[in-house]
């Protein structure tokens, strides 16, 4: 299962893999470390800081010597690593915390409730209790969406009639969670980002509201992000982040998404931890975030496995 995964995974980055590796392959085989170059990179949603390092490494320790296909793909996977590397971060979960408040943001179908049921059966199957809270009151299908993830993983769903107050669900969801004992409690939220003012409202509502019975609450604040949108996703985090504490990202839909450079530019730019990736739409398919190996997927470096552990190309 765990092959199914991660050759999804690299199927949704070989398109990535194209944008990035077969132009930039070309450029480097004429040996034209030049704004051609930046300007592939930056096309293949890496982003323009994260490009101008690349290129500026390259030119440091590869310009004027001979290298093959492969050495170019394991330095550029190398390099991206070491940008990825201090973000892969799992999200850990507080035992001591009865529960560890989950809320969940971010814009409309990014993957929001599909992670929180993924979450739920993650931590289910680590013998954890979870408790999930069906934050978004707008619409009825969001609460039948989680209520199904409920039933498969055994977890309880605290839902409101529809339109219902959100803020006073989640203390209630919260007060259920206590009484319970349980690990978790992942809050679902509505993610209509055409009333900026009124989600701002709504999201601080809850935190607010929580924090009266828990001054840590929420203990974690995850944005989720499609990858698909592209470099739209970097606006989304300045969004979210004036509006929340963001401690944390989940990046989705990588599986069909030729825009895995997106994932780099994030970390680049903002250094939050990336918890997990979503590559496709079953329990299973939420992924820990590995470095390397998303790095490697990206530039399409699997050949060589023991190449990428060169030491100091
Ligand atoms: N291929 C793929 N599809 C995904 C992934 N994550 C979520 N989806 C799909 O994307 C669609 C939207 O997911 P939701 O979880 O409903 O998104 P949401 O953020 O809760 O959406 P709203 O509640 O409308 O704001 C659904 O059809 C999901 O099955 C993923 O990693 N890969
Ligand atoms: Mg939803």
């Amino acid at each position: 299962m765990a092959l199914g995964i991660l050759s999804r995974l690299k199927e949704g980055l070989s398109r990535s893999t194209q944008k990035i590796s077969e132009s930039i392959t070309a450029v480097f085989r004429k040996r034209r470390l030049d704004d051609q170059a930046l300007e592939e990179l930056i096309a293949a949603d890496l982003g323009t800081e994260v490009a101008e390092r690349v290129i500026a490494s390259f030119r440091r320790s590869r310009f004027g010597k001979e290298v093959t296909e492969e050495e170019i793909k394991q330095a550029l996977a190398e390099e991206i690593t070491e940008i990825l590397a201090p973000v892969a971060q799992p999200l850990v979960l507080n035992p001591a915390l009865k529960p560890h408040v989950v809320l969940v943001v971010g814009v409309n179908g990014t993957g929001k409730t599909t992670t929180i049921g993924k979450l739920a059966q993650h931590y289910h199957d680590e013998g954890k209790r979870v408790v999930m809270a069906a934050g978004d009151t707008f619409r009825a299908a969001a609460v039948e969406q989680l209520q199904i993830w409920g039933e498969r993983t055994g977890a309880p769903v605290i839902a409101t009639r529809p339109n219902g107050d959100s803020a006073s669900l989640a203390f209630d969801a919260l007060v259920r969670a206590k009484a319970e004992g349980s690990d978790v409690l992942l809050i679902d939220t509505a993610g209509r980002l055409h009333n900026k003012a009124a989600l701002m409202d709504e999201l601080r509502k809850i935190i607010r509201v929580m924090k009266r019975q828990d001054p840590g609450a929420p203990h974690s604040v995850l944005l989720v992000l499609d990858a698909t949108t592209g470099q739209n996703a970097i606006q989304q985090v300045k969004v979210f982040k004036d509006m929340v504490e963001v401690t944390g990202l989940v990046v989705t839909k990588l599986d069909g998404s030729a825009r895995g450079g997106i994932v780099v530019a994030l970390a680049q730019s903002f250094g939050l931890p990336v918890h997990a990736v979503g590559v496709g739409e079953k329990a299973a398919d939420l992924r820990p975030f590995d470095a390397g190996e998303f790095a490697r997927g990206l530039v399409g470096a699997y050949g060589d496995k023991a190449g990428a552990d060169h030491p100091g190309a």
